[in-house]
């Protein structure tokens, strides 16, 4: 069982107050990615068996059911009462009023190309609140945690999100598009109109790890459209541990719609654009 508590050092370690319970999912939660962060690597190594999912280029492989499956049957174990919902079509319910929200490869078309950029998502919530969170890179070894109410680390440092830029123009802003054609023609049309206003833009892959580098001050802003609960739960919550500013659109709350965060300094301004632009409506 990985012990969390050193990877927050005494300085920083949160107001005590903390619930032991809490301390606990998050000591699962990254003990669930590192183990399966583990058997991804050592499978990309070998052939990996592919297959399309919603559209031919929406693509699933063996290495990602192999850690879904290793995700699930430890949680089965250790925590029987818990409901869990995982990509690759995991669905349990249970009792105990926790669900696990699982992404057993974020970033899968990164992975099969072997660009370093992909990582094992793993939430817990409780009535839709999402209480801990783990994003675990398992080629760079890094690993974002945050816990509700009690902040956001990677390893042992304590994010808050403040990337470079003082306003929207010099902002270097991440986003994403979808597996379906038509919806990334949609997407493309935002994008346009959004270019001329920030200093660069990221294609980095997986939303998981770009919601975690505004946290980390990588990124002064991300948004995406047509995200899935699995793609976005703990990532959200790292980034609004760390003072992002975490919404959807329209004072609506991130959603599959559309989901963004920003640092203070930029959120405003990028909220105003997107909505000028029905960013929400592709
Ligand atoms: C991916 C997201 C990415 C998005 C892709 C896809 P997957 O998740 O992380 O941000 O642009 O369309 O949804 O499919 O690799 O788990």
């Amino acid at each position: 069982m990985a012990d969390v508590t050193r990877a927050w050092s005494d300085e920083d370690m949160p107001d005590p107050e903390i619930p032991l319970d809490l301390v606990e999912l998050l000591d699962l939660a990254v003990d669930l990615a590192h183990g399966a962060g583990r058997i991804v690597r050592d499978r990309q190594a070998g052939d990996l068996a592919v297959a399309a999912k919603s559209t031919p280029t929406d693509l699933v492989t063996e290495a990602d059911r192999a850690s879904e499956r290793f995700l699930v049957e430890q949680l089965r174990a250790r925590r029987p009462g818990d409901s869990v919902l995982g990509e690759e079509g995991a669905e349990q319910a249970g009792s105990s009023g926790i669900r696990w929200l699982l992404d057993p490869i974020d970033g899968t078309i990164n992975f099969l190309y072997r660009l370093p950029q992909f990582a094992v998502s793993v939430a817990a919530e409780r009535a839709g609140q999402t209480l801990v969170g783990c994003v675990h890179n398992p080629v760079s070894g890094e690993t974002f945690m945050a816990v509700a109410g009690a902040g956001a680390w990677l390893g042992s440092r304590r994010l808050t999100a403040h990337g470079p830029a003082s306003s929207l123009e010099h902002a270097v802003l991440g986003t994403g598009f979808s597996y379906d054609a038509a919806r990334r023609a949609s997407q493309g049309r935002v994008l346009a109109g959004v270019l001329p206003r920030i200093a660069n833009l990221r294609r980095l892959g997986a939303a998981s790890l770009d919601l975690c580098f505004v946290a980390a001050g990588r990124l002064d802003a991300y948004y995406e459209q047509g995200l899935a609960p699995w793609d976005m739960a703990a990532g959200l919550l790292v980034a609004r541990e760390a003072g992002a500013v975490v919404s959807g659109l329209r004072g609506r709350p991130p959603d599959g719609r559309i989901a963004v965060a920003a640092t203070p300094a930029v959120a405003g301004e990028l909220t105003v654009l997107l909505e000028e632009l029905g960013a929400d409506d592709v």
